[in-house]
Formats: C-alpha cells, structure tokens, sequence
C-alpha cells in the first residue's frame, strides 16, 4: 500500500537521529501496580506510533535497584539484595511487560555492569572537572522518597513532597556542586518552552529554582547496596545520581561505537509527576556539567488515584494490572490506562469506569461496528468486499473524508503526547462509521436491485472504515488490530501509520467473521451503562447496536449462537402474548434510539417504548400490526411509563418487528 506522502503531511525521508523515549526505571521494592503499567503502556503506545511512522526507536524502561529502601525490603524477606531484585526485576519483564505487550528496545537494570561502568566513569569526569567535592552532609533523609532535604525544606518536621517523618544524618559525602548552575538552568527552560511539559510542571520547576539550589549530597557511608564511588570505596554513590545516569547508559554513553550519537539527547522522558524535579534540575544539571545536549521533552503526567489517594505501594492500594488482563483482557486494560484520563492530569481508577469503558467504547462501538459490517457483507455480498465506485452522494464521502481528518489528527496529538485525545479522535471515525449505517440502513437498500451500487459503496465504506481503524488502533491495542482485520480477510499485520489511507481495498476480498471482539460484560446490580461520555441510558437503550428483543432476555452475540434454557408449556403460558396495531409513534427527544409507540391491544391504547429507532421511522410504523407481551411489569424509561413489550427478531445489527402474516383481530391472543 503507497500513500501519497505530501497528502498525509508525512516525513518522506527517516531522520538520522533515533527516536528516543524513556520511563523512569522503576523500584523493584515490591510488585508494580497500574500506576507502572500506566506509564509504561503509555510510552509504550508512543515507541509503537514512532516505529509505524517510519522513525528508528529505542524505547527504554527498567529497574532502579539500588539504595537503602530496597537493601531494607531485601532484609525484611530475609534475601542479599540481589537475590531479592533479581526475583522482582524478571518479574517485571515477564510476565508483567510480556502480557501487557511493551515492546522496550531495552530493560535497564541499575545493577547491570555496563550501567555500574558508566556511573564510576561520569563521576570521575565530574571529579576531574571540580564538579564533584568532598564535604560533611548534615541534614534529613526521606527513605521512602531516597531524597535529602535541608531544616528549612522540611513541612511540618516532615517530607514536603510526601508528609512522610524523615531521619536525621550526618555523614562524609561527596557533593555535586549543582548550585553553581541554577542561573544556567533557569535560563535554560526559559528558553526552551518545551522541555518541561506540561506547563504547570515548568512553572512549579521555575519556583523550585527561584528558592535557591544548593549542592547535593550524592554518596553515603551508612550503606554498602550501591555502586562504589570509584577511589574511595567506603562511599556509595547516591541511588538518585546512580539511577538518572540508566539513561546515558543504555543510549550508549562512552562507548567506543557511534551509537550514542545517534541516540542522543531522549527525544521524549516520560515521568510521574512526583519525579519532575530530578529529572528538569539534578538531571539536565548533570548533562550540563557533562557538555551533553539535554532531553528535548520532560513529560511530567498525573497520578493514578482511589479517591484522594495516589496509588502506591508503600500506601497499600495498589492494584494488580496483571489480575486486571486476567479478568478483562489485554486490549480493555490498555485501552482503559490510555483512554480514560488526559494524559497529564490525575485520574481516578475505578473498576466500574473500567467495565464501563469496555462495554461502552469497546464492545459497543468498535465491536458491533465490526460484526454488523462483516454480517452485512456476508448477507448482502457473498461474503466478499464489494468494489471500490465512485460516490453519488454526498454521506457516501462523509467516511472517506473523515478518515483522513482522523489520521491528521491523530498524528498531531501523538506528536503532542495527547495520547487520549489521540484516541478520541479514533473514535469520532468509529461513531460516524455506526451512525453512518443507520442512516443509510443497508438492509433497506438490500431490498432494491436499483440500488445495488449505493448498497455496494455503504459496505465498502464500512469495510475501509475498518481497515483505517485497524491502522489507527495500532500503537495502542496489541490484539485488536489484528483480529480487525482478520475478520476482513487481511493477513499482513500493520507496518505502516501511512496505510491509513482510503480506498486500498481492491474489491473481492473475502471476509471471514469471527468471534465478539470484546464480549459485553453484564452489569453488576444496580449499575447502568453510559452511552458516552457520561450520559446515562436506560437499559433498553444501552443495548449494543444488535438489539436485544427484550429488556429482560439474556444477550446473545448472535441469534444463531444463542443456547437458552428449557422450560415447560406452564412456564410460557404465562406470558400474555397479543396481537395489537400502532396507532401512533413518536420519537423520544434526547433518546436517540427509542420511539414512543401507542399501541393499541383490543381493550385500551397502552404506551410502549422501544429501543428500535435506529431501524424504523416512526411513521412508517403507523398501521403496522405487532406481537406485544401484554403482561410484562411496567416500567419507566427516559421518564416515560412504558407498558409492555414488542417482540423483534434481531441478529448482527438487523432487527425486525414481528408481525402477523395475515391481519388479526387486536388482542388476539398469540400462543
Ligand atoms: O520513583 N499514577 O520509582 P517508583 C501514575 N526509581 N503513575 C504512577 C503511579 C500512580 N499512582 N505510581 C507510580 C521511582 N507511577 C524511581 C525513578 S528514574 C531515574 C527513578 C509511575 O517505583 C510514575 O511514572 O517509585 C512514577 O513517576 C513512577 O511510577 C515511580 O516509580
């Protein structure tokens, strides 16, 4: 597939310079919780956007396994701390990153040699360079922080930044004279509006440096699990100074190859926001004093939250990504963790907003868009996609044009690090597609050989849709994209972003349909699912798009599939089955699949509404004769009393009311 690159406002030439992106290296002190994975999934979802847009990538992620607070948990289990990082670290890469796909060019742990090298070797550069000096450090330690502070940083006696107590220390250290840099650095993020995002984080860095920098403390004595400063063996090197360094490590710093040329400076560093500090002062202070270029991006994203409360481990709240995939999936997480909440805001997890996201946006939209159109195209073209024709209407080129809009603007959000935005932008595409097949109803065109060629055009367009949707979905969704598009009998996996182009369907593809991408979840008790976007639906209306017949009936993927039950005639009977005729039909305002039916049952007009509008227009309804369960409990919808029931058959996104063959007296009773 060749996109026109000018079109698509893609690079036509890879640059030299290899895309680099980074997460911090993660405490291996316990098990990673969601907050981790979110991090993590969300550069992960960037390495995989650069790689598809032509861009060589080296995506980097790891464990920071030195320091006092890991040498405590190791004694606390009773293990060396090795031992204890190891069981933890090769954890973390598999099953952890294995099953939630992250696709790291390289785990970095702060204990492999090269890494222990590279340390030695920049703090003996800086030595020689008088940025390194021996002092006496006396002030307060944060252990679960690993952060020193002065008297007069202190809030309240305790940690600023986490309220937790801190111990007092006075020891021999080595200082790195970062205080003389802090004009340099203020300058430095005035003049580069980008390094620190979002700007909140600049502004708060900028406050931060106003305060005065003092040097820091960056070797102990107490502490023999660290990297020892070279010369002097009784010091190790302070877990922060020996961590931040992972990253000049694993682009290849002072090897004796070129790679680190082409590596550097990180294009993106991702970090939680508790972290920005170290990483736009201490750490482009030590570039500085290296004469290395700095990061061209901090990204400082939000917290994870349970209520109030940042999830972490050391508060006990932490939630198992890895229980989660069990339960929903890989794709439901990963889409949950980059969807929900705005890249760089907090967020609250709830496992209700998580269901509610996987039937919603995920079940509802994107996999009932993928079984109505494989059905459709079974149903009405042999199972084959139709070929491309030129449109003679207008709605016919809503798609294509989309489409396109989508890919720009998902290219432009994720070169912004809009991750969720990126995907909204998806699924605008989504939705226009689903609304798209209401409006042009294939199955009505079905009924006309004139319009054979509109009827082709609507499921080529669907078809597309999809295939651009596969694309699009890529760097985010791991499994998805592929079984898109083996239903649409597409065997190569996405290689390219610039495939998103439309029209690349030839014509005679063969589909093959296949399972529920994402099967509904039923909800617990008590509980609705919101449309989107926050507002709530009834639960007739939030039925899938492949209606279900009855408020009550069980869902079934497909009729055919359906397995229900035995029961006896006694059972059966008691449901009051008549035949009634429409005397009027009305649509719900703001209720965008359900009419308001009057139906009138031999005795009395009753109201009765139905989910069904997205098939019938109201006033085709008028006259028509249907079977109504007469003795269904009452009950309220959008506000309205609806009493009763019509019976529908349904199956991948048709839906048809049930009629008699011949006219019948109303209230003929149906057995
Ligand atoms: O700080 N919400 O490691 P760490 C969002 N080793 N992200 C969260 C989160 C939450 N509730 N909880 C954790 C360290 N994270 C150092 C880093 S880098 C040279 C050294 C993510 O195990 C987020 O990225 O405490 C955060 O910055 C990181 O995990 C902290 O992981």
């Amino acid at each position: 597939m060749v996109a026109n690159d000018d079109q698509w406002g893609s690079k036509t030439q890879k640059s030299k310079k290899t895309w680099y992106l980074t997460t911090p290296i993660y405490y291996p002190s316990a098990n990673l919780h969601i907050g981790h994975a979110y991090t993590t999934v969300a550069a992960d979802a960037l390495a995989r956007f650069h790689r598809l847009y032509g861009d060589d990538v080296l995506f980097v992620t790891g464990t920071d396994e030195h320091g006092q607070k890991i040498a405590q948990k190791a004694a606390e289990a009773n293990k060396e701390p090795k031992e204890f990082v190891d069981g933890i670290a090769g954890f973390i890469q598999d099953p952890l990153w294995k099953t939630l796909g992250i696709s790291y060019d390289r785990f970095i742990r702060t204990t492999d040699s090269d890494h222990i090298e590279i340390v030695q070797h920049v703090f003996k550069q800086l030595m020689d360079r008088g940025d390194i000096y021996k002092g006496t450090y006396e002030g307060w330690y944060c252990l679960p922080d690993e952060t020193f502070w002065t008297e007069s940083k202190l809030v309240d006696g305790k940690c600023p930044d986490c309220g937790r107590p801190v111990e007092r220390v006075r020891q021999e250290s080595y200082f790195f004279a970062m205080g003389r840099y802090q004009q340099r650095m203020k300058e430095y993020i005035l003049t580069h509006p980008d390094f620190i995002q979002p700007p909140s984080r600049r502004n708060e860095m900028l406050s931060f440096l106003d305060l005065g920098l003092e040097d820091l403390s960056i070797s102990r004595t107490s502490l023999s699990w660290g990297i020892r400063v070279p010369g002097d063996p009784q010091h190790v090197i302070y877990v922060w100074f020996d961590a931040l360094i992972n990253y000049l490590t694993a682009a290849g710093y002072a090897l004796a190859n070129k790679k680190f040329e082409e590596v550097w400076p990180p294009n993106v560093q991702l970090v939680g926001k508790e972290i920005v500090r170290f990483h736009t002062i201490i750490w482009p202070i030590i570039l500085m004093a290296l004469d290395l270029p700095l990061p061209e991006r901090v990204f400082g994203h939000g917290w994870l939250l349970i209520g109030d409360t940042k999830i972490s481990k050391s508060r006990g709240n932490a939630v198992d990504p890895l229980e989660l995939v069990e339960k929903y999936g890989v794709d439901a997480i990963r889409y949950y963790l980059l969807r929900e909440v705005p890249f760089g805001a907090d967020g609250n997890y709830t496992e209700e907003s998580l269901r509610l996201r996987i039937n919603v946006d995920l079940a509802n939209d994107l996999g009932n868009l993928l079984s109505r159109t494989t059905a459709m195209i079974n149903r009405f073209a042999n199972g084959r996609i139709p070929p491309l024709t030129s449109p003679s209407r207008d709605i016919d080129r809503m798609l294509p044009n989309l489409a396109q809009e989508v890919y720009q603007g998902v290219e432009k959000a994720m070169h912004q690090l809009l991750i969720s935005d990126a995907i909204q932008q998806i699924y605008r595409l989504i939705r226009a597609a689903n609304k798209y097949i209401e409006d042009r109803s294939p199955w009505k065109l079905a009924k006309d050989a004139a319009l054979r060629t509109e009827l082709d055009t609507v499921l080529y367009n669907l078809a597309e849709t999809l295939r651009i949707v596969s694309v699009l979905l890529s760097p985010f969704l791991i499994e998805t994209p592929e079984k898109i598009r083996k239903q649409l009998g597409l065997t190569e996996p996405v290689r390219s972003y610039r495939e998103a182009i439309f029209g690349q369907f030839q014509g005679g593809e063969k589909i093959e349909r296949g399972e529920a991408l994402f099967p509904r979840l039923e909800n617990p008790k008590g509980t609705e699912n919101p449309k989107s976007d926050g507002e709530r639906l009834s639960p007739e209306q939030s039925a899938p798009a492949t209606p279900k017949i009855s408020q009550e009936a069980p869902e079934s993927k497909s009729g055919s599939e359906e397995t229900t039950q035995e029961i006896g005639i006694e059972e059966f009977q008691k449901i009051d089955l008549r035949v009634g005729t429409i005397r009027h039909a009305d649509v719900v305002p703001s209720a965008d699949r359900l009419l308001k039916l009057t139906v009138f049952d031999g005795h009395r007009e009753r109201t009765i509404v139905s989910g069904i509008r997205a098939h019938y227009e109201a006033h085709e309804l008028v006259g028509q004769q249907v079977i109504l369960v007469a003795n269904l409990k009452p009950v309220k919808l959008r506000g309205i009393m609806s009493e009763g029931m019509l019976l529908a058959g349904s199956q991948d996104g048709i839906l048809s009311l049930i009629t008699p063959s011949a006219t019948l007296p109303e209230g003929a009773r149906v057995k």
